[in-house]
């Protein structure tokens, strides 16, 4: 454990690319700055289980059905593993959720949009998990050890997302007229919104300068961002797919790829509360946490139970 409460020491360690572990000295900051970040990345799990479980019931096959419901409850394990290790800096889920359901807590841009069709559940699992594990490689190599840790059984599991998504929307493009033109359809509307998972360009991100700093993100919002457009771009030109961006072009020194704007008026909209979805999604968290209070309650009477039973035994 590494007690000196002297913030130089702390950042010496975090230069010396060290791991911080929840009982060693970290500055308030830090602690609050990732209880923060940890708890949007849960919840974001947690409610991007709602788009996909919509389809659930009407998967075209029992292969895609037993794949979309395995995937659906990796994210519900993913929102386990983030919220102990946001436990482990001292905020409860419970108080993390609290928070949520009052509006005071975010989760990801990309859950306040629609999943109209199969096609839909095929671009989430391509783009959105295929944005979400672009970002989480990089935090496999965070500073806090917890967090680190989570990140990596994370991605073993979002990379089989992305390729099953990636195969459904591969399926569609090789269907008939209608299935293609779905798959252009959802491509058409998760692009963008999939680009605004990345966060702000960095110099409108107010968090970037301490998150560089305590290398808690190793690489910036723009970088991450790029990675994921010039790795994409070319999986979605390989199956037939068009790209809904009259402006993108290849720079073919750099090898990377030139973009239109982003609409950060709709990102903004949509993380303040008004997107398609918001309201709905967050009324569905709370019904659903609300009708399962009483398993909390239940739980709780067994533990204290077996707590009594070993304490009449010693
Ligand atoms: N959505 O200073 P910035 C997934 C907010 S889903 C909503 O750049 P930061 C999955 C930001 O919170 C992926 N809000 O912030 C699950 C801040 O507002 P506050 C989840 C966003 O934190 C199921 C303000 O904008 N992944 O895995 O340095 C199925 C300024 O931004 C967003 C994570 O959460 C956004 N996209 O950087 C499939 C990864 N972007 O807090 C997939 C962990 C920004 O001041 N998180 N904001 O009110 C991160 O890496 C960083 O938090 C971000 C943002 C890159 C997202």
């Amino acid at each position: 454990m590494h007690n000196e409460h002297n913030d130089e020491a702390f950042l010496a360690r975090i230069n010396n690319g060290e791991h911080i572990e929840p009982r060693d000295y970290m500055p308030e900051a830090y602690r609050r700055h990732l209880i923060r970040q940890i708890a949007q990345h849960a919840h974001s799990e947690v409610v991007g289980m709602q788009p996909e479980g919509n389809w659930i019931t009407r998967a075209p096959s029992l292969r895609a059905k037993q794949i979309l419901l395995a995937k659906i409850q990796d994210e519900g394990g993913h929102g386990l593993y983030l919220y102990s290790a946001a436990e482990t800096l001292g905020a409860s889920r419970a108080e993390l959720i609290d928070l949520l359901h009052q509006g005071k807590a975010k989760y990801s841009n990309i859950f306040n949009y629609p999943a109209l069709n199969w096609a839909d559940i095929g671009a989430i699992g391509w783009l959105v998990d295929g944005a979400a594990i672009v970002n989480q490689v990089s935090l496999q190599r965070t500073s806090y050890g917890p967090y680190s840790r989570a990140m990596v059984r994370i991605c073993k599991e979002e990379s089989f997302h992305q390729r099953q998504g990636y195969e459904i929307m591969t399926t569609m493009m090789r269907g008939t007229r209608e299935q293609r033109h779905m798959a252009q359809d959802a491509m058409n509307r998760w692009w963008w919104p999939a680009l605004m998972m990345f966060g702000p360009h960095d110099s409108d991100s107010p968090h970037s300068g301490d998150a560089v700093k305590w290398k808690i993100k190793r690489e910036s919002n723009d970088t991450l961002r790029q990675k994921f457009i010039d790795k994409t771009i070319p999986q979605a030109e390989l199956i037939g797919l068009t790209v809904p961006d009259k402006e993108i072009k290849l720079d073919e020194k750099t090898g990377h790829y030139h973009i239109g704007k982003i609409d950060w008026e709709e990102f903004y909209r949509v993380i303040g509360g008004h997107g398609p979805c918001n309201k709905k999604r967050l009324e569905h968290h709370v019904h659903y946490h609300n009708s399962g209070a009483w398993i909390r309650e239940a739980a709780e009477a067994h533990k204290k139970k077996k707590n009594q039973k070993q304490l009449t035994t010693v």
